[in-house]
């Protein structure tokens, strides 16, 4: 029997493009929250989703900088959840991992995430949004009900997204489809002359899903969330781009701007492009990340774009040097989970089932005649922004925020993945997590932090000052890449370091966190522990691997009040992985 049966053919839907809303003054939208049928795939039955204006992703919003738009979100989802949520063994018959195949691979459909009626609550990723707007994961309207919120725009261009923030279930409902783009546009991108809506500018949301099956073996279209015992993240077998799955997209001699984004719960994506099976990334150039342009543009890394959930990447292709029929294909060559490990782009395109990868499949360019032209990027992007030197990070107040993994008390449960806060210890806590870093010279420093916050509900501990910077130091105790988010203000990531990690058996508690973190020691994992020329930008999101200390610059500028920062990988995010905090302006902090 063929394990890989249903398989559906790559390559044969066209790329769709979301319907497009260009405002051009300020202005109120209204956006429907709404359950329809989608159709992911040519060959697949149409599949229930709850969706933004009944389209998978929702329309792209299109703004120029400082035009505030308000928008209404009109909930009119008709519950249950569109999508089956399995726990199955870890494997199917052959012995092959049951998140690689369709269908529920002997799991039982979970009767809770079936009784949900649609709950939702919209946060707007990347924007500079005042709190009341911001998609507080706890304030929710219920189908029925609706909310007005104001998203001023008053930041660089860049592609932000909209999607569910719900508490505890983010992963279902963006699973179930709530999500959508974003543009927010400036007069610094137009006097670059970049392209600007179709045909030659092309958001790419990228998204894993996976499908029940009939008794038959046949696919159904219904969503189907499966996870297994020992892996808590849903990784699905099925690729889609702007809600196609494989699509195939025809391009004209000449340079395309791409703006990606991964869009999926918990996959990393490892782009490769290739052309007669060897990679091709001379013709890219990334111009933007998460926040905006960088400063000038880069090459891809050797080995492929890395994309984390939530992460963006703003690309030139050019095209123009290609004969009419050429093909390209774009693969992913990550394996899931992924914690940073370099993989061979000449790879690429093959399956990995033991890295959660039966499809490598994303997306085939095929060129088509038409104006054979070759713009080529400016040297210089952004003229807005500037690293930080070392004389902005002094003085600096230093936050500290562990990732840890507790093993779940429940028999067959799997680990809970959290946040843990820390605050400077004085050495009597015997749970206290030890920093040693190398000094100048050979001199060791060596501190010591208590947890100080374990769950999102614990006490709100960080009251940042706005406008003055800080660093925020992210400590991964864990053996996978966490995407951490930070809702408000972009933040530069400033350092990304290799740490040797010593847990004691019974070291992590619900409420201590020991451990030993050796900063700047080589791990020894085959992990490159550096930035990425890309990752130079300002960006809202930053991944932290495997044995890796990552500090960012964080300065909130703009809104006081309560926010969040997160996994995103929704799976953590719903399990705890999620903490506030409350930015005040100066002249209240002697009142707090
Ligand atoms: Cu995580």
């Amino acid at each position: 029997m063929d394990l890989f049966a249903p398989r559906l053919k790559p390559f044969v839907d066209l790329l769709p493009v979301p319907p497009r809303h260009v405002a051009k003054e300020p202005s109120r939208l209204t956006i429907r929250l709404q359950t329809v049928n989608h159709r992911f795939h040519r060959d697949l039955p149409p599949s229930r989703v709850w969706a933004y204006d009944g389209h998978v992703p929702g329309p792209t919003i299109e703004v120029d900088r400082r035009t505030e738009l308000e928008v209404r979100w009109e909930n009119h989802l008709s519950g249950p959840l569109p999508v089956v949520v399995t726990r199955a063994p870890v494997h199917a018959a052959g012995g092959i991992p049951v998140q690689c195949v369709a269908g529920r691979s002997g799991g039982e459909a979970d009767p809770l995430p079936a009784a949900l009626s649609g709950y939702a609550v919209a946060h707007l990723h990347g924007a500079l949004t005042q709190a009341t707007s911001d998609g507080w994961t706890e304030n929710l309207i219920g189908p029925g009900q609706s909310t007005v919120d104001t998203y001023q725009n008053d930041q660089r261009a860049a592609l932000l997204w909209y999607h569910d923030h719900v508490m505890g279930i983010t992963r279902f409902d963006l699973y179930a489809g709530l999500a959508g783009l974003w543009i927010v546009r400036d007069a610094r991108e137009r006097e670059l002359k970049l392209p600007e809506g179709p045909p030659y500018e092309l958001p790419l949301m990228l998204a894993d899903r996976n499908f029940d099956t009939a008794a038959d073996g046949s696919l159904t279209g219904r969503l189907l969330h499966k996870t297994d015992p020992e892996v808590m993240e849903c990784f699905s077998p099925f690729t889609t781009v702007n809600g196609a799955i494989w699509p195939e997209v025809e391009v004209e001699p000449t340079t395309y701007r791409f703006r990606v984004l991964n869009g999926s719960n918990a996959r990393t994506y490892r782009l490769v492009l290739t052309r007669e099976g060897q990679p091709d990334h001379d013709r890219i150039r990334q111009i933007g990340s998460d926040g905006g342009l960088l400063v000038a543009p880069v090459l891809l890394p050797a080995e492929g774009l890395v994309l984390a959930s939530a992460e963006r990447a703003d690309i030139l292709i050019d095209f123009s040097d290609l004969s009419v029929g050429t093909e390209l294909t774009l693969w992913n060559n990550a394996p899931s989970p992924f914690n940073g490990a370099f993989a061979d782009p000449s790879t690429a395109g093959t399956a990995d089932l033991e890295g959660l990868l039966p499809y490598p499949e994303v997306l085939r360019f095929r060129v088509i005649d038409g104006p054979r032209v070759a713009p080529m990027p400016r040297p210089v992007l952004a003229t807005d922004f500037q690293r930080a030197d070392a004389s902005q990070l002094e003085g600096c107040p230093v936050r500290a925020i562990a990732l840890v993994e507790l093993e779940s008390s429940r028999e067959g449960e799997p680990s809970m993945l959290t946040m843990r806060e820390l605050a400077e210890g004085d050495g009597t806590d015997e749970s206290e997590l030890t920093l040693v870093e190398s000094g100048t010279g050979q001199t060791e420093q060596v501190k010591r932090w208590r947890t100080v916050a374990t769950r999102f509900e614990d006490k709100t501990n960080f009251f940042p000052e706005m406008g003055r910077a800080e660093i925020w130091r992210l400590i991964n105790l864990t053996g996978d890449t966490h995407p951490i988010h930070v809702h408000l203000d972009a933040f530069q990531i400033i350092s990304r370091q290799p740490a040797v990690v010593e847990l004691p058996e019974g070291g992590i508690t619900d409420t201590g966190t020991r451990a030993t973190v050796r900063i700047g020691q080589p791990a020894g994992d085959g992990i490159q522990h550096g930035l990425d020329a890309n990752e130079l930008g300002l960006k809202d999101t930053v991944r932290v691997n495997a044995n890796e200390v990552i500090e960012i610059l964080v300065c909130f500028r703009t809104f006081a009040g309560r926010y969040m920062y997160h996994c995103h990988i929704l799976e953590h995010e719903d399990r705890d992985m999620m903490r506030p905090f409350v930015v005040m302006p100066a002249e209240l902090m002697p009142f707090m």
